[in-house]
């Protein structure tokens, strides 16, 4: 990427966004969400955005996480924010225990000012919901992984290396995956790598590029092995986030014959080849 800018290609493109909406409504129009004080609410959250990752925070409550991607995690645990990359899902529960009206938002100002939020209502608190940025935090998957525990070494690894050429394709980024894109206009390009039934198999991948990437596998769901140089177990996931220039590490066991597609769930990459095919031999 460096190369590429400084021999003087620009940035690619990116979409932008005017309006964001929880439930089909803009934070400030429909019903709030009303709790009453002691109550536990458990809460779905689902990131349906074809390209962003999206933060989650509500003043004076936190978040215990208890399920990423419909999987119970090994070891609950309260976080101040969520962070939730394109298709991910995390189910949390927040206990009501600070009477106001607040507004459950994105820590991105200028988005929740578009509508990124609700407001989380009290039982007998009247007026508009107050927004207060929280302190300081990082996401951590390991943080709910099972503790001192290593996952069972695979029988086979896979290395992948995602990278990016920038303005490559008519203004926009290209994709690779070990510097194959997936060809733009095929219906089906021949599959890259090959898996035997019942075989445990690790990825190992290597993101080349700046950008943060909610990497999805098709079909399976994996297990979270190592992050940011650490191992891990315990966690079963189906998109994980793989920041700019961050190695992570994931297991899964080839249990669903036939075509399994794996790419980056930001739109814009997987239509820009950010995309491989698996299949059975
Ligand atoms: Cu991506």
């Amino acid at each position: 990427m460096k190369a590429s800018l400084t021999k003087g290609m620009p940035h690619g493109f990116e979409v932008g966004y005017g309006s964001f909406t929880i439930n089909g409504r803009m934070l400030g129009h429909g019903d709030p969400i009303r709790v009453k004080h002691g109550e536990r609410v458990l809460f779905h959250i689902l990131n349906g955005s074809a390209t962003e990752i999206r933060s989650l925070a509500m003043p004076g409550h936190e978040f215990r996480v208890v399920a990423l991607d419909g999987n119970p995690v090994p070891n609950p645990a309260m976080v101040p924010v969520l962070w939730i990359g394109t298709a991910e899902r995390i189910s949390a529960v927040v206990e009501m225990n600070h009477p106001g009206v607040w507004i459950m938002g994105d820590l991105a100002d200028d988005d929740r000012h578009h509508g990124m939020g609700v407001v989380i209502e009290y039982a007998g608190q009247r007026g508009k919901g107050q927004w207060l940025a929280p302190a300081k935090s990082r996401w951590n998957y390991a943080r709910f992984a099972k503790p001192d525990a290593l996952a069972a070494a695979p029988d086979e690894t896979i290395e992948m290396t995602f990278a990016k050429d920038n303005a490559a394709a008519k203004g926009f980024n290209r994709w690779t995956i070990n510097g194959v894109s997936y060809p733009e206009n095929a219906m089906m390009a021949p599959p890259s790598f090959h898996l035997n039934q019942g075989r445990r198999y690790r990825i190992k991948m290597a993101n080349a590029s700046d950008d943060i990437h909610p990497i999805h596998l098709h079909r399976h769901s994996f297990q979270l092995t190592r992050l940011a140089g650490k191992s891990t177990a315990g966690i079963m996931k189906d998109v994980v986030m793989l920041g700019g220039y961050q190695k992570a590490e994931i297991d899964f066991v080839a249990d669903n014959p036939r075509l399994t597609l794996f790419h980056c769930h930001q739109q814009l990459h997987m239509d820009f080849g950010f995309m491989t095919l698996f299949d059975y031999v």
